[in-house]
């Protein structure tokens, strides 16, 4: 059995995995990430597709951190990857382990597969996190993409790799989902076609459009297609945190300045970003996030799709 807590994050659902994972032995968290995503593919996909999860979840397994000063380790996945880190999965994390009694208002640190980031806890919905550092690795990349046209973005990093789209091929508004999603994939399946790729061989899996704020007080409103094909309905953390590098190295946004990031769905984060080293940011996401369920997962062994409904 076992024992979840769910939350959403701006819209975005996260499932803490407390208790019933697997032994991914010891050792840094990079190698427990590659144990989840290698050995146990229907374990974690189970937990975030129907019928036992739902739509856009992002997984988030507890397990032993190897840096003693970190409240805990985490390991995020969604259906179709274990992913380096997911910051409105932090966000929702931080408020889950608030609603557990396990950290109050104040700051936290959290170890991921891709570093160690910080949590401030300053009720118990509201979190900001300081992500690992983040950076531009490509600037205006053309590509020729069969049935949608020239589409010019950005390669970077924040924990995750993507490509960034600054004047989306298509409005991004909520009416827009469907061709938004479509256009996305056809991205990725060019980038993948044509072998191009983040530092060190890094799997661009997730695409942003952005396009003007609906609201006077936005910056932009972005489309995050994410490696299941599902959209995120939070501007996604370590989406915003390669784009605050990317605005960064465009001397777009000074550090310190504050701008509110609207999600497809109209929710939005607080971004600011500090210098880190070498040009790179260090990036502040700040959000809300509720929890909505706690729960013991039962699986059955007789249930022909207790791994989840794969079309
Ligand atoms: O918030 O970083 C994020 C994220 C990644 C995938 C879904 N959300």
């Amino acid at each position: 059995m076992l024992k979840v807590v769910d939350s959403h994050t701006e819209g975005e659902p996260t499932r803490v995995v407390l208790e019933g994972g697997p032994d991914l032995g010891s050792g840094p968290l990079s190698e427990r990430a590659q144990r989840l995503a290698t050995e146990h593919t229907d374990f974690y996909r189970s937990l975030v597709v129907e019928p036992y999860g739902q739509e856009a979840m992002v997984g988030a397994l507890l397990v032993e951190p190897t840096d003693p000063s970190c409240v805990t380790g985490v390991i995020y996945f969604d259906a179709a990857a274990v992913i380096g880190m997911c910051g409105h999965g932090t966000i929702g994390l931080a408020a889950t382990l608030a609603h557990l009694g396990k950290i109050g208002v104040g700051r936290h640190r959290i170890e991921t597969p891709v570093g160690v980031v910080e949590v401030t806890l300053t009720d118990c919905n509201t979190v900001t996190v300081q992500n690992i550092e983040s950076y531009r690795f490509k600037q205006g990349v053309e590509l020729e993409v069969e049935g949608v046209g020239k589409v010019i973005g950005d390669i970077a990093y924040g924990g995750n790799w993507f490509f960034i789209v600054d004047d989306s091929p298509v409005p991004v508004l909520p009416s827009n989902l469907r061709t938004l999603t479509e256009v996305g994939i056809k991205v990725r399946e060019h980038l993948y076609a044509q072998a191009i790729e983040g530092e060190h061989g890094g799997v661009i899996d997730h695409i942003i459009f952005y396009g003007p704020a609906l609201n006077a007080h936005g910056h932009s409103r972005n489309f995050v297609l994410c490696p299941d094909n599902a959209y995120d309905r939070s501007p996604c953390g370590t989406g915003s945190s390669a784009r605050l590098a990317c605005l960064a190295a465009d001397q777009r946004l000074a550090p310190g300045e504050d701008i509110y990031q609207e999600s497809t769905i109209g929710s939005g984060y607080t971004l600011s970003y500090q210098p880190g080293h070498s040009g790179r940011v260090i990036p502040s996401i700040t959000g809300q996030a509720f929890v909505t369920r706690e729960a013991n997962i039962l699986s059955h062994p007789s249930d022909p799709l207790r791994h989840g409904v794969s079309l």
